[in-house]
């Protein structure tokens, strides 16, 4: 055994069957009396005893809900990420976003090599209210050019798409428009080779909230990633939120009888679609979230790469609720997570 292949990867990790994923005691002696040599010398993946992932670098579980820096403290916060009114109540909305390479945990013991927004994968979600400025001041400290392609309107020379966009390592760049139209969008770094910079992982969510807020609803940013660990151009592992199967040991919690939003964004390379299945309830399908009317009311959307959909449901029953990509394979490949209703507290 010398790589970490897709099929070695469910037999080792003990992802085979949807129950053993929540066997994390299976997982550990699945993994224990295996070592890899990488396959290719830039492949970093290793597996360690398989346990926990380190959280307190990345936590899929505050990722969910973050925008603006908001998991920050304030005063880390306001190094990345300030907010000025402007006379016509819109706001003016800066921030500081930096490349830098970095290893990061997608399965408890497997590292893979990304190049990241800020350290992380996901990259910190942005997110503005239809009509506010965006102001970006985008410095790459990685070791390859990259740029911020943002979904949305704005100028060509905002694109960060052609040869003359792409910001060298040691650079910066001021990226700067309106945020419009209002929905659930995406950034993505549009370097060449393309595929190879989304798969190590520099891609993030951008929310333009309609000027008219949507009702109140628990938020949160879903978004679809795969990694191909070996580099055969194949993922090995799929996730929500980078870390595969977190959100099995660390259910969701929700509220019973509360709306819950959730902006889903497929950027997982490789495999041309994705998709989002929920057990026991159905939810309405705002595609791209960019109109208030509902375009579909299922329990399964499927969404191609760049694709993303607003979905909202409201919980009518307490307890556990799976979800996961229908694509069985990714599911048993780490794309598989869980809800907990719990009734609202009921004390004021
Ligand atoms: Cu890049």
């Amino acid at each position: 055994m010398n790589s970490l292949t897709r099929r070695s990867w469910i037999r080792l990790a003990g992802f085979g069957t949807a129950a053993a994923g929540l066997l994390r005691s299976a997982t550990v002696k699945g993994a224990q009396n295996t070592t890899h040599a990488p396959a290719m010398e830039h492949a970093a993946h290793t597996m360690g005893p398989m346990g926990t992932a380190d959280l307190s670098r990345f936590n899929p579980s505050d990722f969910l809900r973050a925008s603006n820096f908001s998991n920050l403290l304030p005063a880390e916060r306001s190094r990345y990420y300030k907010e000025t009114a402007r006379p016509d109540g819109t706001i003016l909305r800066e921030y500081e976003i930096v490349a830098v390479d970095r290893e990061i945990e997608i399965a408890p013991g497997v590292f893979f090599p990304a190049w990241t927004f800020n350290g992380q994968v996901p990259g910190p979600t942005i997110r503005a209210r239809q009509g506010d400025r965006v102001r970006i001041n985008f410095l790459n400290q990685g070791s390859h050019p990259h740029t911020m392609h943002f979904h949305g309107w704005h100028p060509p020379a905002m694109d960060g798409s052609l040869p003359e966009h792409q910001v060298v390592p040691g650079g910066s760049f001021l990226y700067e428009f309106d945020a419009d139209p209002f929905g659930t969008h995406l950034y993505h770094c549009h370097a060449v080779p393309l595929k190879r910079h989304i798969h190590k992982g520099m891609y993030g969510a951008f929310i333009v909230d309609p000027k008219e807020a949507r009702a109140e609803a628990d938020d949160m940013v879903m978004i679809m990633n795969g990694f191909d660990t070996d580099f055969d151009s194949d993922n090995e592992v799929y996730a929500v939120n980078t870390l595969a199967n977190h959100y099995m040991t660390h259910p969701i919690r929700v509220e019973v009888g509360r709306r819950v939003r959730m902006h889903v964004i497929n950027v997982t390379e490789f495999d041309l679609i994705n998709s989002l299945h929920l057990h026991g309830m159905f939810f309405d399908v705002y595609r791209t979230g960019t109109r208030t009317t509902i375009d579909d009311h299922t329990d399964t959307v499927m969404l191609c790469q760049g694709e993303r959909a607003v979905l909202e449901t409201t919980f009518r029953y307490p307890g556990k609720f799976m979800f996961h990509a229908h694509q069985s394979e990714f599911a048993e490949l780490g794309w598989m997570g869980m809800f907990e209703a719990v009734e609202p507290r009921r004390d004021t």
